[in-house]
């Protein structure tokens, strides 16, 4: 028996399991042999094809699995681009399409991991390049310890980007090789390259020279000698074990029960959350990921004006995620997921502790005290926490789903890392952002996410609502004035369906089932809590704009169409723009009592601050999807008195919990 063929019948493999390496192993073997690849193909990813969704809901234990493999490859001699689909079972390409890169509105597959490691050598060889680098001053020695970083060029309709698989270099002197490079740019100096040619096709080297910070900021253990002292142990200890059940992809805790997956761009992707209600499994949403980012960046010079990186488009938020470390990274007790994917050239590769499983402890769940007859009641809330981590050249992102016993689902994206950075002449002031240290500024920028949350509250009709506070005037129905409304409407179509949020009404939406009577005689629902933070500020019809439209909206409804996946479009990178959500609504299908998919864009508007240099300290963003109308009672009453009683060997003996 083949791996295959054993993976297609253990008992709990599932049509939407990730691609094992065999499977990748055979998928990529298999596009070899039938389209006769050389050793130029690179691959920027080989994953599961995820089978038709009533596929998916049809789907019984006993039933065949069907396997598909879905790849983006291209030669890096050529630059042609294919997208393909293979049949395991049969060991057939059943699909092969070219993408073109070379004609409007272009769009190249996501930057390698070996593109990003070459182009330090491609710049360090260009004549130009030294020359701008001597002219600051730096000697032979100095220029081989620069740090060169590759960056996505974006699109501005220059003829010199034009069909060119390429990316922008920005560089950094080094003091030596583990010295951290962003405390020192070069300003001024911005290589473009072509990832095919393997050469600069444009340098920009500006006249005014200003001075590299030099001083050093590193964050390695052996720059910070003395740390603090009076920090002690923090354990988590569950001798009991956890409360959460892992079969294979498959997670059940606490009434809550998903699927685990994975893809190259999305990293993460929980498939098929329902909530255990009495005898009832219940669905609340099909798929949910972040399919994209943008982080656009707010400053007009050389160095800086063009930075707006789609960070799981253009690179793959899955394709660098960490490998994470008990009790650094986790703590408590940790299931690991490790990840089969496809490296560059399609050879399987594991990814060690890519997905984190754990619970936390959250304060306190529910409590009252009746004074009256002294009733004392009280349950702490625990939550179960999926994760992962990825590092997109200076920043590092966690993506963290919480499930919570009261039936909430939220998304908090940690940001952290370094921040980009500018050098600033001494007694010039720095009008693009805020000073982190002497000589050195953060350009303001801001950071954009956006979640694909393809709904299926209670079966795969769904309605968006939006809901508004309004005060009500002093009238008859409102003698003391003390009276405001709630005031709510269907989403009906696309492009009514494409909102800012609005702190001064609360505006809030709900997602529900108008099929379905709650106990109270309404629809059931979940309702989406957003954060009224800007959208994107940059101009409407600039190129970041055009670009990432999907960062102009908060909130985004697409009636289900299994081609539209991504915020931003299939190939954003270089994209001259228009693709993604924008164009999907243009459809303007209606969404009322429909198979939907909600789109949020949630995002931080980032003023540098000296607090954020060497290493940022975690700036916390997201939304919670919240049952609203879906239960009949608060789910967490039946929660069993405090189990935690290693908290309480260190007490008083006679000391007791209510
Ligand atoms: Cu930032």
């Amino acid at each position: 028996m083949t791996s295959v063929e054993q993976a297609t019948r253990a008992s709990s493999a599932h049509p939407l399991d990730p691609l094992s390496e065999a499977e990748v192993t055979l998928a990529s073997d298999i596009l070899r042999t039938e389209k006769q690849l050389g050793s130029d193909t690179r691959f920027t990813h080989v994953q599961l094809e995820e089978p038709a969704k009533s596929d998916i809901l049809s789907w019984q234990p006993q039933k065949n699995l069907l396997r598909r493999a879905a790849a983006i490859l291209f030669d890096c001699k050529t630059g042609a681009t294919h997208i393909a689909t293979v049949d395991l079972k049969t060991r057939k390409v059943i699909a092969w399409r070219e993408h073109l890169t070379k004609v409007h509105p272009y769009g190249q597959p996501p930057v390698t991991l070996e593109e990003v490691f070459k182009v330090g050598e491609i710049v360090k060889t260009d004549a130009g390049w030294r020359g701008a680098m001597k002219r600051r001053g730096l000697s032979d020695e100095e220029i081989e310890l620069v740090q060169v970083d590759p960056f996505s060029a974006g699109y501005f309709d220059r003829e010199v980007e034009k069909g060119r698989r390429l990316v922008s270099a920005v560089s950094y002197w080094r003091k030596d090789f583990k010295d951290n490079g962003y405390a020192h740019p070069i300003e001024g100096v911005v290589a473009l390259v072509d990832l095919i040619e393997n050469k600069v096709v444009q340098l920009v080297d500006e006249p005014d020279i200003v001075p590299i910070p030099k001083r050093s900021r590193n964050y390695d253990r052996a720059s910070i000698p003395r740390t603090r002292e009076d920090v002690k142990p923090l354990d988590i200890v569950q001798k009991d074990g956890p409360s959460f059940v892992v079969d294979g992809w498959k997670v059940s805790w606490q009434n809550f029960s998903f699927r685990v997956g994975w893809t190259a761009r999305e990293g993460l992707v929980l498939h098929q959350i329902a909530f255990r209600d009495g005898a009832r499994e219940r669905p609340i949403v099909y798929r949910a990921s972040v399919t994209d980012m943008i982080v656009p960046y707010a400053d007009p010079t050389a160095n800086h004006f063009w930075k707006s990186a789609f960070d799981a488009g253009e690179y793959g938020l899955g394709k660098l995620a960490n490998a994470l470390e008990l009790g650094c990274d986790c703590l408590g007790h940790i299931h690991y997921f490790d990840v089969p994917v496809a490296d560059d050239y399609g050879k399987p590769l594991i990814m060690k502790n890519a997905i984190c499983l754990h619970e936390e402890d959250y304060g306190i769940l529910w409590k009252h005290y009746e004074f009256r007859n002294d009733t004392f009641e009280v349950r702490r809330s625990r939550r179960l926490v999926i994760s992962f981590f990825t590092t997109v050249g200076n920043y590092d992102y966690g993506f963290y789903w919480y499930f919570y016993q009261d039936g909430s689902i939220q998304l908090e994206v940690k940001l952290t890392g370094i921040i980009q950075t500018a050098a600033i002449a001494p007694g010039k002031s720095y009008p693009w952002g805020g000073m982190v240290a002497e000589g050195l500024g953060g350009p303001t920028h801001q950071h954009f996410f956006n979640a694909r949350l393809h709904m299926m509250v209670d079966g795969e009709r769904n309605t968006v609502t939006e809901h508004e506070f309004k005060p009500r005037p002093f009238g008859a129905d409102n003698p003391y004035g003390n009276v405001f409304d709630t005031t709510s409407r269907v989403l009906q179509s696309e492009r009514d369906a494409a909102r800012e949020a609005d702190g001064r009404t609360g505006r809030y939406w709900k997602i529900v089932n108008t099929n379905e009577r709650n106990s109270v005689g309404g629809p059931t629902g979940y309702k989406l809590i957003v954060h009224a933070a800007p959208v994107m500020l940059a101009q409407d019809d600039c190129f970041m704009c055009a670009r990432g439209g999907f960062a102009t909206k908060h909130v985004w409804v697409t009636r289900y169409s299994p081609d539209e996946r991504y915020a931003s479009g299939e190939f954003p990178n270089q994209h001259a723009g228009g693709d993604g959500l924008p164009r999907y609504i243009t459809q303007n299908r209606a969404i009322e009592n429909e198979d939907v998919v909600v789109w949020h864009t949630f995002g931080a508007t980032h003023v540098c601050r000296p607090e954020d240099f060497p290493v940022m300290p975690v700036e916390y963003i997201g939304f919670t999807l919240k049952p609203n109308g879906f239960l009949a009672e608060n789910p967490a009453m039946d929660l069993p008195l405090d189990r935690n009683t290693a908290s309480r060997d260190n007490r008083e003996p006679d000391s007791c919990c209510h």
